[in-house]
């Protein structure tokens, strides 16, 4: 009996606003639907942020059924719970033929009990896992979306390990799929294991950009975890002080097209020693790799406010605001913390999701920032 979990999808997002990786994250879904059954899974597991949104555009549900159905074709059963980013996707998630858990029942998958509990609230979730626990009374495999103190890669105010494998250890659950952490990560208690895959496509260019997902098998009783790696678009993230770095920089993306058959996403960051090797840096790019991003390393703060990547605002829209709103703040105080007390102070004038802001600053390791906010 073996499960293939599978981290956050957000199968919808557009990075950059470029339809190509948008794409690039349903070819990644692809790609799960071969590995599970070329390994002949029983289920795959989904635990949350399917949809990049409660509102998926078309391709994305349609990508979704699709896997689905292949997946269905060949007796694999495809089960999810709803994240934060799409909390409302039972309706969704169900069109395109996947099995969605709420938290009051358990499915059965050949001899596991599989349960899971969709996202409502950081500040609820121990409450709602163990009314969720006591309902199911019983599981093998739970499937939960929250970040885990231990796991987080950042301080904040989360459940610890200890807390859920109290609230899930007594109900017989040998191993948790947790989504919502986008870096992969493994905590062992007892006779229970729990993971994050970690995201299917680079979502951040604080993620690491090799990904992978989860094959559990439970032949022998206990769960035996191997990660199955995914094959992304490659990235090139370097910092460049003068022109022949920068033609390095312009060979490695042109052999990594030609050796993975798809343009590199180029992230440069150009020293300040550099004078003008912004526009210098942009010019010779030209079309060389996708997505380009050039940014100074380090310069006086107006100059830092002018190279936020703002591009996002034209995309506008009231799902993207909070989550740009966060960018900008943790952005700013990355190039100057005058900018971002600034920004701050702004947000502070208007109704803003500070808490969001603060476990974004956070997630950035900008601790001091943060406390600002606490
Ligand atoms: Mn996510």
């Amino acid at each position: 009996m073996k499960l293939l979990h599978v981290g956050d999808a957000h199968l919808g997002v557009r990075p950059g606003g470029l339809p190509e990786r948008e794409q690039d994250v349903y070819d990644v879904l692809n790609q799960i639907v071969e590995l599970a059954v070329a390994h002949q899974v029983s289920a795959v597991l989904l635990p949350g942020d399917v949809f990049d949104s409660n509102r998926p555009p078309g391709r994305a549900v349609a990508a979704l059924a699709k896997a689905a159905r292949t997946l269905t074709a060949s007796g694999i059963q495809v089960l999810a719970i709803s994240g934060n980013h799409d909390s409302e996707s039972q309706h969704w998630l169900e069109l395109a033929g996947v099995e969605h858990l709420s938290g009051s029942s358990a499915l059965r998958v050949g001899s596991l009990l599989v349960g899971g509990l969709s996202y409502q609230s950081h500040k609820t979730f121990l409450e709602d896992l163990r009314s969720a626990a006591e309902s199911i009374a019983a599981a093998d495999v739970f499937m939960i979306h929250e970040t885990v103190a231990e796991l987080a890669g950042f301080p904040g105010s989360y459940p610890s390990v200890d807390e859920v494998h109290r609230i899930l250890g007594p109900i017989g659950v040998k191993y948790v799929a947790m989504g919502d952490v986008h870096d992969p990560g493994t905590e062992v208690r007892g006779s229970c294991t729990l993971t994050y895959p970690g995201s299917i496509e680079l979502l951040a260019t604080n993620e690491p950009a090799d990904k992978h997902v989860v094959l559990v098998d439970f032949t022998t009783g206990d769960p035996v975890l191997t990660n199955l790696p995914l094959k992304t678009r490659p990235i090139i993230q370097q910092t460049v002080a003068n022109m022949a770095e920068l033609e390095g920089v312009i060979a490695a993306a042109q052999s990594l097209a030609e050796a993975s058959g798809r343009e590199p996403m180029v992230y440069v960051q150009v020293d300040r020693a550099w004078v003008g090797g912004v526009r210098e840096v942009k010019s010779t790019l030209g079309s060389h790799g996708l997505m380009r991003r050039v940014s100074l390393s380090d310069t006086d703060s107006l100059t830092k406010l002018g190279a936020l990547d703002l591009s996002e605002v034209s995309r506008w829209s009231r799902d993207k605001a909070p989550e740009l709103i966060r960018e900008v703040v943790a952005k700013s105080f990355e190039r100057d913390s005058a900018v971002g007390e600034m920004v701050l102070t702004l947000l502070d004038k208007t109704s803003s999701p500070k808490e969001q802001v603060r476990n974004h600053l956070l997630k950035h390791k900008l601790n001091t920032y943060a406390e600002v906010l606490s």
